[in-house]
């Protein structure tokens, strides 16, 4: 099974990931995986952090000579700006983030124990893990891509430039919605045959878990509680050329839990940023005194990296679901075993 755990802090030394799972036999390109980090890192407000980093993976498990072995493949990802000994304390919660909830689960009393991994540092951790299930899936065609759908509820790009420019302005902060697309996945990943199987609840989870996300939908999402089912489900044809096809694709790609053979469309908003430059009531954690919320350095508007993270866990949920149906210790047998499976599919 396709597996991943991260570590560290948005301070600390780094951040780690570990991928276990991956097929022997898979060629990785380091500068494809920076290639996706640098994608992270970019987007129009962003903050100062992103000045400091330049997000560079080093590889220190699980390659020889540029190809997979089968075993973990761990990556780590050093940060430049890592004096997390050094930083002062935060007192005072910020609404929206951890912080708070955080602090009184763990009996902590300073902010920062809490902040330094809430933090979404560690998305890089994710896009990382990403950036190696791309890499497989694109050995097989497969293609995962975003954009970003809106921004304060402004979709051209004009008027995004004018809202993140305004939260900008304002000391504010700005969230939106972003898509994540996934081309060339074949009928049959994931199942129906049992809760934690279903594709569209893996990819949710997997959506739903990147900081600042607060709601996923697929294909037509929430269009459906609006419409008759005769409006809206994807009607069936067939032909000798095409097979089994559709004209319409609200479905996002998913039915009953198991991928359809259409593009799988996934949509997520991300809440606006909680570290506000001009900050919003709040309570000091140790005197109980009303104070104004802590001010960190921060991002004004990180939708569109947001986009690649989907993108990156999306891929991750993608690979695993691929590799449960065709196998998974050798490259060559999973190409094998995905070429007859294909060729049952053309004639069905
Ligand atoms: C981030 C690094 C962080 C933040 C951001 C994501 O850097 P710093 O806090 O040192 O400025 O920019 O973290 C948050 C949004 C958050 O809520 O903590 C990154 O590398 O993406």
């Amino acid at each position: 099974m396709l597996r991943c755990l991260t570590a560290g802090e948005s301070h600390g030394k780094g951040i780690v990931a570990i991928l276990e799972g991956l097929p022997a036999g898979l060629r990785i390109d380091l500068a494809a995986i920076n290639k996706e980090l640098k994608r992270r890192q970019s987007g129009f407000g962003r903050g100062k952090r992103m000045q400091i980093e330049n997000d560079q993976a080093e590889i220190t498990s699980g390659l020889r000579h540029n190809y997979t072995l089968g075993s973990p493949l761990t990556l780590i990802i050093k940060n430049k700006d890592s004096g997390i000994e050094k930083l002062h304390k935060v007192l005072a919660a910020r609404p929206g983030h951890a912080d708070l909830a955080g602090l009184l689960k763990y009996g902590f009393s300073d902010i920062r124990e809490v902040l330094e991994r809430a933090s979404a540092r560690s998305t890089v951790a994710t896009v990382g893990i990403g950036a190696l299930c791309k890499r497989l899936l694109s050995e097989f065609g497969i293609v995962v891509t975003s954009r970003v759908l809106s921004v304060g509820g402004e979709s051209t790009k004009e008027g995004i430039t004018a809202k993140i420019s305004e939260a900008i302005k304002n000391k504010d902060t700005v969230g939106g919605i972003f898509e994540v697309i996934a081309q060339n996945v074949p009928v049959g990943l994931g199942s129906y045959v049992q809760a934690d199987r279903r594709l569209d609840s893996r990819l949710a989870e997997a959506i739903i878990s990147i900081p600042g996300i607060k709601s996923f939908e697929v294909g037509l999402g929430l269009g459906y509680a609006v419409s008759f089912g005769s409006e809206v489900h994807d009607a069936i044809y067939h032909n000798s050329k095409k097979r089994y096809y559709r004209l319409t694709n609200n479905a996002g790609g998913i039915e009953g839990g198991v991928s359809n053979g259409n593009a799988i469309i996934l949509r997520a908003c991300m809440k606006p940023i909680a570290t506000l430059m001009n900050p919003l009531d709040s309570v000091n954690i140790h005197t109980k005194k009303s104070a104004k919320a802590a001010v960190e350095r921060s991002d004004v508007c990180v939708v569109a990296s947001a986009g690649v993270v989907g993108e990156s866990a999306v891929s991750f949920v993608l690979a695993q679901a691929f590799l449960e149906k065709f196998g998974a210790d050798s490259l060559a047998d999973i190409k094998e075993s995905y070429k007859i499976y294909l060729k049952r599919i053309a004639h069905a």
